[in-house]
């Protein structure tokens, strides 16, 4: 498949342990590239929107105030088959149940505390991408 891209969230579980840099290494170690970076602190109304799939589960208030709890570094991965690359090296949503070597493996919390954020599918990962990004900030 052609190289394509998705979209990462840094989550505030990693930006307050200052492993940005880590969970970074582990993404080009799986061959995506940083096309795009930035460090924000979102609102709620923007974390509200952006996780607005997960406003029927019972755990979406507790996600959106974590997520808006400090900065995160939102990003653009350019690789092929970018989308299920970023997945396989994330690992499993519960840390626990995630394999040897996945960043959320190696560096989550826990099931919300999970370090990073990566799109499920191109249509989605279109979507996320220009929720966050202006194209000329992508730079690839
Ligand atoms: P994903 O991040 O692996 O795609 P989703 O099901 O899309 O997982 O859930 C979005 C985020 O919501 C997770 O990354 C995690 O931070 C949080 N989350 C998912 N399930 C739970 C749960 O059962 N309890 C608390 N937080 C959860
Ligand atoms: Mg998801």
């Amino acid at each position: 498949m052609a190289a394509n891209r998705t979209f990462s969230i840094i989550k505030p579980d990693a930006t307050r342990r200052n492993i940005t840099g880590a969970v970074t290494k582990m993404l080009e170690e799986a061959g995506l590239r940083v096309v795009a970076s930035k460090r924000i602190h979102m609102s709620r109304e923007q974390a509200e929107e952006f996780y607005g799939v997960h406003r029927e589960r019972p755990f979406f208030n507790d996600l959106v105030t974590f997520m808006i709890s400090g900065p995160v570094v939102v990003q653009v991965l350019e690789g092929e088959n970018a989308v299920q690359r970023n997945r396989d090296i994330m690992g499993a949503t519960n840390p626990a149940n995630a394999d040897v070597g996945t960043i959320r493996k190696e560096l989550a919390e826990s099931i919300e505390a999970n370090s990073v954020h990566g799109s499920d599918s191109d249509e989605n990962a279109a979507t996320e991408i220009a929720f966050f990004f202006k194209p000329e900030e992508i730079v690839g």
